[in-house]
């Protein structure tokens, strides 16, 4: 297949292009490098160190013999996102390129308006040039298990079965999101659903969970190939911060009293759940949407498996909740979709926790504990996300 995969630079689409090159696929990337410039803006960098793109995808070529093109295109941008799709003309796109974290989304008007503008309007330029160029092209979207919330009933994949008055429907399930970034990706599934209605567009919503891990099978076949290890509280999410800690030396920062769960994912399975369902395409008019996690943990045990694992003792701090979510909660959620395309699930074990220590140990002279502490406050307007760095996002307004 040819697929083009936006986002291609960053923590995972970088893998996954990877993954997709070495089953044989024709690959392109599309990036702004906007995720290179967010680390610029808060002074934060990856624990491992990252090559330009061009030098990753020449590293690739002289492994393999095989070319991932790449487009320097910002989505936001209508006619180079149609230029890119007429040019490549992929017959699926995996869309990955959004902002991504929710702090930064939540550091103040700015950075809210920006993530919101970025990720819905890319995403519905996106639609238009698919809806241009062509209608069949299937679009691989992630989204993110966070769209859900913590409702207080079983959470379905993506659909559910109403019953109302004594008449019934099929409706998207109810959202509520915790931030403004969580927010862009409801506004996202509902516009690609509406797609799929009015122009008979088939997409693949992936509501993904919380990443860990940071190697594949390709990414460690060279050092110039690694991707992204994040561990500032901006960008950095729970179970890589909690390693990054550990190693550190640093107390493992809990927020609140650790009840909040989230389901998590492998990244070796997230590369694996994007093959699967680029390999077997939504129908012509269908919103297919897969709940993309492989099981679910309490904050709170995310902390107590990485301290349990680490060698020395290690510390756990319950720092007042700078967020506002729920602190203990019904969780139960679907996720057969993917396991019944054939997912092999990676569950969490000490043998991934220990190769991760092992990669934060050899970088953690880079590691800046400044950016360790959670600065960004759900419940003021603005917050100082660092000394120094006010944060200068350019989002249009
Ligand atoms: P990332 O920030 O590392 O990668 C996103 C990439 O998209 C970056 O390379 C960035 O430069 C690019 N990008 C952003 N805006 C763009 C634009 N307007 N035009 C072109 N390129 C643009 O993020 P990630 O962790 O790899 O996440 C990838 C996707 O997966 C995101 O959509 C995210 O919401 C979703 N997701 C991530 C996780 C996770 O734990 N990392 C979990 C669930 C869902
Ligand atoms: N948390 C802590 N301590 C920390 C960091 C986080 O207790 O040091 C808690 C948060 O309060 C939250 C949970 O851990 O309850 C997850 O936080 P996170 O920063 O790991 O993840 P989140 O903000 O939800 O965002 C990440 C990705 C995002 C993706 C989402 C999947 O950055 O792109 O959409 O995970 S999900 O959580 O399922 O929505």
């Amino acid at each position: 297949m040819r697929i083009l995969i936006l986002g291609g630079d960053g923590y995972l689409g970088w893998p996954t292009a990877l993954h997709l090159s070495d089953r044989g696929h024709d690959v392109a990337i599309g990036d702004n490098f906007a995720r290179r410039q967010y680390d610029h803006e808060m002074g934060v960098e990856s624990l491992v160190p990252i090559e330009p793109l061009h030098t990753r995808t020449r590293v690739w070529h002289d492994l393999t013999g095989r070319i991932i093109d790449t487009f320097v295109v910002d989505l936001t941008d209508a006619p180079a996102t149609y230029a890119m799709v007429e040019g490549f003309r992929p017959d699926t796109i995996i869309h990955f390129a959004e902002q991504r974290a929710a702090p930064y989304s939540m550091i103040d008007r700015k950075h809210a308006v920006y993530t919101q503008t970025n990720n819905i309007v890319g995403t519905l330029n996106l639609m238009y040039a698919v809806g241009e160029v062509d209608r069949d092209i299937h679009i691989v979207k992630l989204g993110t298990m966070g769209e859900y919330g913590q409702p207080n009933i079983d959470i379905e994949e993506g659909w559910l079965e109403v019953e109302h008055k004594g008449r019934k429907d099929r409706v998207l399930y109810p959202k509520k999101p915790g931030s403004f970034y969580h927010l862009s990706k409801v506004h996202d599934s509902h516009n690609l659903e509406f797609g799929c209605r009015i122009w008979g567009m088939r997409v693949t919503d992936l509501n993904q969970g919380v990443v860990y891990g940071q190697q594949t099978d390709q990414t460690v076949r060279d050092a110039r190939l690694a991707t992204r290890f994040d561990y500032d509280a901006i960008f950095g999410t729970v179970l890589n911060r909690f390693v990054v800690q550990a190693v550190l030396g640093q107390p493992l920062t809990v927020y609140g009293e650790g009840g909040q769960t989230r389901g998590v994912i492998d990244i070796r399975d997230t590369v694996e759940c994007i093959r699967l369902a680029s390999e077997r395409p939504a129908a012509r008019g269908e919103f297919r949407v897969f709940n993309q996690m492989t099981e679910s943990m309490s904050v709170a045990e995310i902390a107590k498996v990485i301290s349990s694992a680490y060698p020395q003792p290690v510390e756990i701090d319950y720092l007042d909740n700078p967020r506002v979510e729920a602190g203990k909660h019904y969780y139960n959620v679907v996720h057969s979709g993917l396991m019944d395309l054939g997912l092999e699930p990676h569950r969490l074990s000490d043998t991934l926790i220990t190769s991760l220590f092992a990669i934060a140990e050899r970088h953690k002279h880079r590691a800046d504990l400044a950016a360790l502490r959670p600065t960004v406050d759900w419940r003021r307007t603005a917050s100082t996300p660092r000394a120094g760095h006010p944060g200068t996002a350019q989002g249009p307004e």
